[in-house]
């Protein structure tokens, strides 16, 4: 019979590092919190949390690869959020945020998700910030926690069957 292999949202053994971006900060922070109140309620313990703070989410895949790479962490988390404006700076940041994390999500020796809100409206910020569409700082936490998980299974489940 075929074996399921998933990662469990009980706490692991190690550090989280929570990244987060201060421009658009009112939705941040609940973006943080969100994140926070999450590793803690599947029982992280507080001391094992540490929060990095960056101006703005285009800073975010730099600081993310240093802290990633490090080998501190089992779990980083990247929160950011971009509002589009009337420029096309939105798409550069954005565009270069998504991709800069998600290449780091590939190689780097720990968990990495992807908190970083890419709006059309500040509405529609507010609503994934902890209002009518959950917390997306709760779900990349959730995310990040479950792989953590599953990566370490992975090195378990291949010695035994
Ligand atoms: N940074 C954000 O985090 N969100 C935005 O919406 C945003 N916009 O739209 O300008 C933004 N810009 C700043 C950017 O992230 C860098 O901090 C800045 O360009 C300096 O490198």
């Amino acid at each position: 019979m075929a074996r399921v292999i998933e990662g469990f949202l009980t706490p692991p053994q190690g550090r989280f590092a929570l990244c987060v971006s201060r421009f658009n900060g009112f939705i941040t922070e609940q973006l943080l919190r969100g994140a926070q109140d999450a590793l803690l309620r599947h029982g992280v313990a507080d001391g094992d949390i540490d929060v990095f703070r960056v101006p703005g989410t285009f800073e975010l895949p730099g600081l993310v690869r240093r802290v990633a790479e490090g080998g501190q962490y089992a779990g980083v988390v990247a929160l950011g959020c971009v509002i589009r404006g009337g420029t096309p700076h939105f798409e550069y940041v954005a565009g270069e945020v998504s991709k800069g994390i998600g290449q780091i999500a590939l190689t780097a020796p720990c968990a990495v998700s992807f908190g970083v809100l890419t709006c059309d409206t500040v509405e529609q910020a507010v609503d994934r910030a902890g209002v009518k569409a959950g917390n997306k700082g709760a779900d990349a936490a959730m995310a990040c926690l479950e792989m953590v998980n599953l990566y370490a299974r992975i090195a378990e489940v291949g010695k035994k069957r």
